[in-house]
């Protein structure tokens, strides 16, 4: 497999397969959010959470054993994303979307792309805005409660229903991705040709099935290009990678694209 061009900045080359491309498949990660204020998963916990490993918070197993303290980091989680806005690249893809036809699978669980104006085909983490009974899985549609700094406990709402503890509607590790995300994604990626384009960005390719993708969108021939300052686990599966900022980075390519 041949190495990727890495570049500090945005490279002839990736412009030329952008504009070139017929479809482009966005695979994004908490690092697209960042810019926006959004801490990615494993950067430093914030004070009250930060002895704790984020993966073994965001478990069914930590939910169960202590709902008010799980439920705690989610609503602060929430009202964090609630007080920021997206950011350059979350709109630059937006951009994109009238130029090229995008499809975006992310990873993430805030609503950012959305309020950026794009449509994402999967949230293969689920959302932090999709909170639904622990018990009986019914959406929970109620009031929500959202601390306005972090907090050490929060009793979760009851779900009108069946009184069970209403939990937050992400996936947690263990947990099986929803189905219709899954198969989004992935006939997503079957349906590649030699051609089009995967934009990698913000994701550190650690966690599975979803850091598999990149590596199953160049077996189909598509042109596989990073996003991301820092090297990750995927950086390898690309052709190029531009070690930039996605909210520098992407509006640089919308641009040159005009
Ligand atoms: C599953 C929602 C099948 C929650 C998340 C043992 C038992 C069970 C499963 C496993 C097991 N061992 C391994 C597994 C599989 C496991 C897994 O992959 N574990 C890893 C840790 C090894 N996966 C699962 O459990 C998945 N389910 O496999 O089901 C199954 C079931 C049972 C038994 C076996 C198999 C479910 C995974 C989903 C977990 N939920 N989120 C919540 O948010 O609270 S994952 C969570 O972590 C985020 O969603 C994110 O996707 C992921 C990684 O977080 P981060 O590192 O913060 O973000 P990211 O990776 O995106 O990295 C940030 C990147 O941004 C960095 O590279 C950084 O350089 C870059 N960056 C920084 N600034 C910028 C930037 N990029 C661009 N611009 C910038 N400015």
């Amino acid at each position: 497999m041949t190495t990727p061009t890495v570049t500090t900045t945005l490279p002839d080359a990736v412009i030329d397969a952008v504009r070139g491309a017929r479809r482009v498949l966005v695979l994004s990660g908490a690092g697209m959010s960042v810019e926006s204020g959004v801490p990615t998963f494993r950067d430093a916990q914030s004070g009250l959470w930060e002895q704790f490993d984020p993966s073994q918070l965001a478990t069914i197993e930590a939910f169960q054993m202590d709902p008010p303290f799980v439920w705690a980091w989610y609503a602060w989680r929430m009202q964090l994303v609630r007080g920021v806005d997206p950011n350059a690249g979350h709109v630059a893809l937006a951009e994109l979307a009238g130029l090229r036809d995008v499809t975006i699978s992310t990873q993430n669980v805030d609503d950012l792309h959305e309020r950026a104006g794009s449509s994402v085909a999967a949230h293969l983490h689920g959302s932090l805005f999709d909170p639904r009974c622990s018990e009986c899985d019914t959406p929970y549609e109620g009031e929500i409660e959202l601390p306005q700094e972090p907090i050490e406990r929060l009793e979760p709402p009851t779900c009108p229903q069946c009184e069970g503890d209403v939990r937050p509607g992400v996936v947690w590790f263990g947990e099986m991705l929803p189905d219709e995300a899954v198969e989004t994604t992935e006939s997503a990626v079957d349906s590649l040709e030699t051609g089009d384009v995967v934009l990698v960005i913000g994701t550190s390719g650690l966690v599975y099935p979803a850091a598999g993708y990149p590596a199953m969108a160049r077996a189909e021939g598509a042109t596989v290009i990073e996003i991301n300052p820092h090297e990750s686990e995927v950086s390898d599966m690309c052709h190029h990678v531009v070690r930039g900022p996605a909210a520098e980075v992407l509006p640089q390519l919308v641009a040159a694209l005009g």
